[in-house]
């Protein structure tokens, strides 16, 4: 009985490390990169395109065109520990191929944590650089914490679409 205990309970383990090293690759493959600006940890996740939930107020949401990708933003204050909210955050999308970009407003979404997301279309596999914007809150505020997460920031990451 006691055997079957620790077989039961060893393979509940090797089950649950299975697991987890599945869903730490599936987030380390879909990874660009991390940068720190000041006390920001801003990192790029690429996913293929996601089914997403519009807002309530986005009256006039319609389905864009097929979308190849979906670009997320994390940004994480590390002094406060916590996923800033209500920042403005753009990405230009550079093809380095054709030396074509656009730009793309990445809004507030709710994901496994909050971040800054859109789905986007690449015309084709390739190399692409990819600036993240990054500008303060236009909330109110107490005068005390005026300068707390008052800096715009700015970072870029290289994307290879294979
Ligand atoms: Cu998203």
């Amino acid at each position: 009985m006691v055997r079957m205990q620790r077989l039961m309970s060893a393979t509940l383990i090797v089950f649950m490390v299975f697991l987890l090293q599945y869903a730490w690759g599936h987030e380390n493959r879909a990874r660009v990169g991390v940068r720190t600006v000041g006390d920001l940890e801003i990192a790029l996740y690429a996913w293929g395109a996601q089914d997403i939930v519009p807002p309530k107020k986005d009256t006039h949401h319609r389905p864009g065109k097929a979308a190849t990708h979906h670009l997320d933003v994390r940004v994480y204050d590390l002094g406060r520990r916590i996923y800033v909210p209500y920042l403005n955050v753009k990405a230009t999308i550079t093809d380095l191929t054709k030396r074509r970009e656009f730009t793309v407003e990445l809004e507030p979404m709710i994901g496994e944590w909050l971040h800054y997301g859109a789905n986007i279309t690449l015309p084709h596999p390739g190399t692409y650089s990819i600036l993240v914007d990054i500008q303060p809150p236009d909330i109110a505020r107490f005068k005390h914490v005026a300068d707390v997460w008052n800096s715009p920031a700015q970072t870029v990451f290289t994307y290879e679409y294979h």
